[in-house]
């Protein structure tokens, strides 16, 4: 999926699941915001897209990447959610903030989707650069918002 050269958002959606009926929880880090912006709305028009109603996506904000762990679990604990996507960016700097916050996400993310047994999606993008962020962020390199919204609906399908 995520080669120098490819849009990340290409996919196929033959056997995508019936989510006309599902929740989702989408949880968006206000640090770089417009970006988080752009991959909220990016996941947010391709659940609309594959058939979820607006009314059944909550979305919800938490301040920094930190957060999303925490953001998530106060979403998956209602039996009502059905997936959550969790949306940050994380930008490389001049200490290791980056490393620990994005080591911290990706096994507190994975916690919550195996407490709670139901799909929550690592969508965090993880860059060097201000440009590389924004190549994922609706450039040359797709949507990760959109990207994270595909695997949920793939693993509602499961
Ligand atoms: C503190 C911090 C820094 C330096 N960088 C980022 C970042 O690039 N992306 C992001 O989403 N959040 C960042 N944060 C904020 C932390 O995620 C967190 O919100 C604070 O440390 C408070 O817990």
């Amino acid at each position: 999926m995520a080669t120098a050269l490819q849009n990340l958002s290409s996919y196929d959606s033959t056997n995508f699941p019936d989510i006309s009926e599902k929740r989702f929880g989408l949880v968006v880090a206000e640090w770089n915001r417009e970006l988080t912006d752009t991959l909220s709305n990016g996941a947010y028009e391709t659940l609309l897209k594959h058939g979820a109603k607006a009314e059944n996506i909550f979305r919800n904000t938490v301040p920094g990447s930190f957060e999303l762990t925490l953001g998530a679990q106060f979403l998956a604990q209602h039996e009502e959610i059905d997936a959550v996507i969790c949306l940050g960016v994380v930008i490389k700097g001049d200490t290791k903030h980056d490393d620990y916050i994005c080591h911290a996400v990706a096994q507190g993310i994975t916690t919550v989707g195996l407490k709670y047994n139901k799909p929550v999606i690592f969508g965090l993008v993880t860059t060097n650069t201000l440009e590389q962020a924004w190549d994922r962020a609706g450039g040359r390199h797709g949507n990760k918002g959109t990207e994270a919204a595909v695997a949920a609906i793939q693993m509602l399908g499961f």
